[in-house]
């Protein structure tokens, strides 16, 4: 087990710690929006260390939509690289975690249908894919059976 680097972000970091060591209980929401959280933990692909994001909760059925838009900056976010590199993860869904997979959704007819769950749930993805070059990556997290 590598050991934990939190996010040189500190709101993000803050957001981490809230959520983990409340167990799921505070730090929910992104910022006062009332829209839920998850987190996910994953391993750094250069580092080895454990790294954990809080993404926006975006559920396809039982699984989660995860969107690495980034605010629409010009880069894949760090987080993008690590789960191409290494697709088990851990969810953190509130009280709830789950050992996922994930996978890069590249068929264009699966991303469209996902994406549109995407921006029904957080509107803004949808400005940040028209605000950037990049072509925003969505992965789909599974069960990990
Ligand atoms: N980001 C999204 O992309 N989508 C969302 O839906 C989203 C929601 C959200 C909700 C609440 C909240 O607090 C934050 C939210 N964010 C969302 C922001 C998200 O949590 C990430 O902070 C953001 O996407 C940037 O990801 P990042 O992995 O680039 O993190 C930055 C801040 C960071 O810490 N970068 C590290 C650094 O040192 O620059 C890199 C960390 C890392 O993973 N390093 C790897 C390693 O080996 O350890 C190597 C990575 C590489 O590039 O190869």
């Amino acid at each position: 087990m590598g050991k934990y680097i939190p996010s040189k972000s500190s709101w993000v970091a803050e957001q981490v710690e809230l959520y983990e060591s409340s167990l799921g209980v505070k730090g929910t929401t992104l910022k006062d929006t009332g829209l839920p959280v998850i987190i996910v933990t994953h391993r750094g692909r250069k580092t080895g260390a454990i790294r954990k994001i809080p993404l926006m909760k975006v559920v396809d059925g039982e699984n989660y939509i995860l969107v690495a838009s980034m605010g629409g900056a010009p880069k894949h976010p760090g987080w993008y690289h690590n789960l191409k590199a290494q697709s088990n993860v851990e969810i953190r869904d509130k009280a709830k975690v789950y050992k996922m997979k994930v996978r890069e959704v590249m068929g264009s007819l699966e991303k469209q249908r996902l994406w549109a769950i995407a921006v029904a749930v957080y509107p803004p993805y949808q400005e940040y894919q028209d605000k950037t070059d990049r072509n925003i990556p969505v992965f789909i997290a599974e069960a990990n059976s």
